[in-house]
């Protein structure tokens, strides 16, 4: 297991001289951020962005994310032309030694929170998602307050994609999924990159948009679409968490044990009723998940990836990218590299003692 850190470029106020002090810190997860979605990634840029990186005694982890075009999503005619430009990119990442590719094949929205400020009792601020709010929330009159929503999208333009995703329930989505996945693994196998799906964040369908990567049982499905370990997943615990219905742990047991975890995603949220939850600190007792059990399935499982805590609160008055703050987040990479000490240290003992 290797502690990793997301690191948005030097527009980041977080820097990778910050990132580089947090204890046991090794790994980048990072992007070239600035080329639109759908053209390939020149390698000469991501040699640049890989050199940034390594300058600072650092290196990239995993790329989060490589962006798949709408178009792919909703099995336009168009998407060849978008899937080999994938293609491209995966290649020129292969030939920079990038080992992991993170991405999403969530409709339109990417991450959706209700709210991005809510103040928690201590004083700290988080990201929550109240059902009762996005259920308010009409994209399509504009009328969206939606929080970390893209706002290039035009209003026709959105009102355009909701027009074409009525034509692309889940099962239509699965076969477009399965098209693209069938399209480049054959590419990113031969590169040497290893593919991780991010799962839906939250796992449910919003706005009527078709989710599909959303529990055990959908990710089971995904990895018989293409059987290959380089077809992997991201296993976010706090994404899949946030549905009550989903056991975030034996989740990332089952996919540890089928060898398809790429990456791994250590978020802590707090279910507070219905579809409602809470972003909360890593600690085990401040929200649902057992980050104790998330570490010690990695340990037990030999796993060799990069892990690196996922959104923060903001503490001690930082400002900045909601979620991505340095300081909550350098907590949970301290208290996750703490577990990690003491799981491999049990385990060491127990297998001294067999
Ligand atoms: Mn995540």
């Amino acid at each position: 297991m290797e502690m990793s850190f997301r690191w948005y470029g030097h527009d980041d106020p977080v820097t990778l001289k910050n990132i580089r002090q947090i204890p046991g810190m090794k790994g980048i997860v990072t992007a070239v951020y600035d080329i639109p979605v759908g053209q390939p990634w020149p390698l000469e840029r991501i040699e640049k962005l890989k050199a940034d990186v390594e300058a600072e005694g650092l290196h990239i982890s995993v790329i989060e994310s490589v962006p798949v075009h709408e178009d792919i999503k909703l099995g336009k005619p168009t998407r060849d032309k978008y899937i080999a430009a994938y293609k491209e990119t995966l290649v020129n990442l292969g030939k920079a030694g990038i080992p992991v590719v993170c991405y999403n094949f969530m409709p339109v929205f990417d991450w959706t929170r209700s709210q991005l400020d809510y103040e928690l009792p201590d004083g700290s601020t988080a990201l929550i998602f109240k059902q009762e709010d996005i259920d308010r929330m009409d994209p399509i009159s504009g009328e969206l307050s939606l929080p970390g929503w893209d706002s290039s999208y035009t209003k026709e333009g959105l009102t355009t994609l909701f027009e074409e995703y009525k034509e692309v329930d889940e099962e239509k989505l699965w076969e477009n999924l399965e098209y693209f996945i069938k399209a480049i693994m054959p590419t990113a196998e031969a590169a040497g990159v290893k593919m991780a799906i991010h799962p839906d964040d939250p796992p449910y369908s919003i706005f009527g948009l078709p989710r599909i990567i959303t529990g055990g049982e959908a990710l089971n499905r995904f990895i018989k679409l293409y059987d290959s370990e380089y077809n992997g997943v991201t296993l976010c615990v706090g994404s899949f968490a946030s549905d009550p219905k989903n056991d975030a742990v034996a989740i990332l047991k089952d996919m540890l044990a089928k060898k398809r975890v790429n990456f791994v995603h250590a978020r802590n949220v707090k279910l507070t009723g219905g579809k409602s939850f809470e972003e909360s600190a890593h600690l085990s007792e401040m929200g649902s998940i057992d980050m104790y059990e998330v570490v010690k399935a990695c340990v037990d499982y030999d796993f060799q990836g990069a892990i690196r805590p996922d959104h923060g609160r903001m503490i001690w008055g930082e400002t900045g990218r909601p979620g991505y703050g340095l300081y909550d987040r350098a907590l949970g990479a301290t208290y996750l590299n703490g577990l990690y000490e003491a799981c491999v240290k049990a385990k060491k003992a127990a297998e001294a003692k067999a």
